[in-house]
């Protein structure tokens, strides 16, 4: 069975209490079953994990290299600082597509840039947590584009 990696970085486990104005007030287990519903239909399996720590990231990406076909990633505030979470993302070659919950280009100029934005394949911004489903819904289009053009099939 396809499985893919639903990632989180710091201080999105706190979301449903977190600064509710800027994140909303759903939690990341209500998105890790929003998640995993638009999979269910393909058979897809999601595996979600969260850290507080960039190397426990960047281990879940290394791990993913071998189980999953691709990442849904919101990095949190290492989206902006993170040169260790860009080369893993490069380093296993699997398709990544980046979340933010608020808009970031809305925010102080310091959430302008991301440095994931450059090995992701796209990118959604602003959406709250609907984000998720419809980057689910992307990242499955992908990978299904992908093996129809027999690329990047290993898992
Ligand atoms: C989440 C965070 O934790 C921030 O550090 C980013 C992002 C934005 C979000 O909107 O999901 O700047």
């Amino acid at each position: 069975m396809k499985e893919i990696l639903l990632l989180n970085g710091p201080n999105l486990n706190l979301l449903g209490t977190r600064e509710p104005s800027v994140y909303g007030t759903v939690t990341l287990q209500d998105i890790e079953r929003q998640v995993q519903s638009v999979c269910d239909p393909h058979g897809v399996t999601v595996k979600a994990y969260q850290s507080n720590h960039e190397g426990a990231l960047v281990d879940a990406i290394h791990e993913a290299m071998n189980t999953a076909s691709g990442i849904i990633f919101n990095p949190g505030a290492y989206t902006h600082t993170s040169v260790a979470l860009r080369d893993a993302i490069a380093g296993v070659g699997l398709p990544m597509i980046e979340v933010h919950i608020s808009n970031v280009h809305k925010r102080e100029s310091f959430r302008h840039t991301s440095l994931l934005a450059p090995v992701s394949f796209g990118q959604i911004v602003g959406l709250g947590s609907l984000g998720y489903s419809l980057a689910a819904q992307a990242l499955l289009d992908h990978i299904y584009k992908e093996e129809k053009h027999g690329e990047n099939t290993k898992n």
